[in-house]
């Protein structure tokens, strides 16, 4: 029995900041119902689906900074969404901000979680690789201050059970340390789930910002075939609230290949096809671990080349 998963890739366009939770809700319903009529058994919305990426902004007040989390999931203002899920028998992956009240204290993380058919939440994921910095960096264009934000996430890499097959997620940076993958890899990962914010521009390197898009398949492509896993990413795109945003939101195959791809930079959906048979080609082959990987000879590597400092120990 062939282990299809027929999953939409559901690339958000710009969501304004003064659009609210609700008439965000509205574009995700689309889109899921979108997914349903193609046949689809989950869709895959991006990171910070629910919301303009914040960490663009400089926040001072934590009333306002708050204002941009969910403090539940489910909520009000997203249980349509688990609804829909149940009476169309969708599953779906969700990217939001999340404050938690985890010992004793308010924590903030960049969170996403899985949803199965039934509505039901089988998974979460708080992102690890926070990028940019934790202070405001005057005169810049934007900011990127997931580090002011967010706390790091503390749920590691897991990997669930779920549409026939076991599946992961990470969030938008995750996607550019090969680590992400390979802690996924070694636990059979078949199908990694992703969202992304990735500006056009990055302050810190300009001039790699005609690489973007070359960057974001590079790493997604590597870490699915590196890792005989189907890698889907989708991104919020388009100009938001004045950041310019890549889109090319796709899904990618355990040969490394694109299968669907978006080409707007708007609300779209693109459908892909996942056998995940395919992945055990892949894994009981070229990347079988077991037979090829030599972990025993890492170490000496790094001992004799003295990298061990460059590469942080
Ligand atoms: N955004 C970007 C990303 O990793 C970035 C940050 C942009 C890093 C460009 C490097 C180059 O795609 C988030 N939200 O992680």
């Amino acid at each position: 029995m062939t282990r299809v998963v027929t999953v939409g890739v559901a690339q958000l366009g710009p969501i304004s900041r003064a659009e609210s939770r609700p008439e965000v809700v509205q574009r995700l319903l689309a889109l899921m119902e979108q997914a349903a009529r193609g046949g689809c058994d989950l869709v895959v919305y991006p990171e910070a689906a629910l919301t303009a990426f914040f960490p663009h902004w400089t926040i001072e007040g934590e009333q306002e900074l708050d204002s941009w989390f969910e403090t539940a999931m489910p909520n009000a203002a997203v249980q349509p969404l688990f609804d829909a899920a149940r009476r169309l028998r969708i599953g779906f992956h969700l990217g939001y901000a999340e404050i938690a009240m985890e010992e004793g204290r308010k924590r903030r993380f960049n969170t996403a979680i899985l949803v199965d058919g039934n509505g039901e939440i089988v998974g979460k994921y708080r992102k690890i690789h926070l990028p940019g910095y934790d202070a405001p960096r005057p005169g810049e264009p934007f900011q990127n201050l997931e580090k002011r934000y967010f706390e790091v996430g503390n749920l590691g890499f897991p990997v669930w059970p779920a549409f026939g097959g076991r599946v992961g997620m990470m969030i938008c940076n995750d996607r550019r340390w090969p680590e992400s993958y390979r802690v996924m890899g070694l636990q059979g990962v078949e199908l990694i789930l992703l969202g992304y914010n990735t500006p056009v521009h990055n302050p810190a390197m300009p001039e790699t910002d005609d690489l973007g898009n070359f960057h974001n398949r590079l790493v997604m492509q590597a870490g699915a075939y590196q890792n005989g896993s189907f890698v889907i990413g989708v991104a919020k795109a388009g100009v938001e609230e004045g950041v310019d945003q890549i889109g090319q939101s796709c899904a990618i195959a355990p040969s490394g290949e694109v299968i669907a791809q978006c080409v707007t930079l708007g609300d779209e959906l693109q459908i892909a096809r996942c056998d995940l048979d395919l992945c055990n080609s892949y894994k009981t082959s070229i990347f079988n671990f077991a037979k090829h990987r030599r972990t025993e000879h890492y170490g000496l590597i790094v001992a004799r080349t003295g990298a061990g400092d460059m590469l942080g120990g």
